[in-house]
């Protein structure tokens, strides 16, 4: 790499490491998403349609400039292909999760091992408290966990420790209640604007953020994801695209709609980090 284009991609990775990734890891759907969990029935996913979507995802990525792994399906895990919620990537290190949904516990200890491949580092929650990654949302100044059904006080309390030490401020929050996690409910668009539903932001855990939120009715558009210089939106909620279009962001809009019947949003499907 030029001397130059090395040196600007080492001021980024200082700046807005919170959305500027090269590399991102994603798992294939399994034909058991039919059985993957969800909080209302309206349907099983169509898993053929499911992985036509993931591929899209997959390739999206790729031309956002993110060096893709694609792991294999599990099919004893249904949920498998949600892999954010199996740990919390940052620069110095990665921190393998407890998921607090039984069924998806043991998928954490399935990325253990691609994290080691891609990280010198990688603490393992030892537990006994839960957390899963989709209540994590790290902005350049702090990380961000929303205590939920799945997310509890102890598993905050065991993250914060696990991440001593690398410097970042670790904040305490509130999922709202009846939201499967924190980031069902808002994604980060630039190091200091957040996208959130107004349930979520009139909580006040916003107040040193720019918000942008999300129309009435799209509430699933909350959860889209900053990559590099794109912000990926799920298809289907065009007030809220044309809000962030509007502040000046370059929107890639990906259909998810099997993945939502299970309550999977965009961020779900990939850990994304660059590791120092
Ligand atoms: C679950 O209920 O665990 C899955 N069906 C959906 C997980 C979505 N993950 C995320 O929001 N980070």
């Amino acid at each position: 790499m030029a001397t130059e284009e090395a040196h600007c991609q080492q001021i980024w990775l200082m700046t807005e490491h919170s959305f500027r990734f090269t590399h991102a890891i994603t798992r294939r759907p399994p034909r058991s998403a039919v059985h993957g969990l969800r909080a209302e029935d309206v349907g099983n996913p169509d898993v053929n349609r499911m992985t036509e979507h993931h591929d899209a995802y997959v390739e999206a990525l790729g031309h956002a400039g993110v060096e893709v792994v694609v792991l294999d399906a599990l099919e004893e895990f249904p949920d498998s292909l949600f892999v954010e919620d199996t740990a919390l990537c940052l620069r110095e290190g990665a921190v393998v999760l407890r998921p607090g949904a039984p069924t998806r516990f043991r998928e954490s200890l399935a990325m253990e091992p691609h994290l080691r491949d891609l990280y010198s580092d990688v603490r393992v929650l030892s537990g006994p408290g839960f957390i899963e990654g989709g209540d994590i949302l790290t902005s350049d100044s702090e990380i961000l966990v929303g205590k939920s059904a799945r997310t509890n006080s102890e598993g905050i309390h065991e993250l914060r420790d696990a991440v001593a030490g690398w410097g970042y401020a670790l904040r305490e929050v509130t999922t709202p209640p009846g939201v499967l996690h924190f980031k069902s409910d808002c994604s980060l668009l630039d190091g200091t604007t957040i996208l959130s539903t107004p349930r979520l932001s009139s909580s006040g855990c916003f107040e040193d953020y720019t918000v942008i939120d999300v129309a009435e009715g799209e509430e699933p558009a909350a959860n889209s994801i900053r990559v590099n210089d794109v912000v990926f939106m799920p298809r289907g909620f065009p007030v809220t695209t044309g809000r962030v279009r509007d502040a000046g962001f370059d929107v890639v809009e990906l259909d998810n709609s099997e993945c939502q019947k299970i309550d999977g949003g965009l961020s779900c499907l990939s850990l994304r980090f660059s590791p120092s």
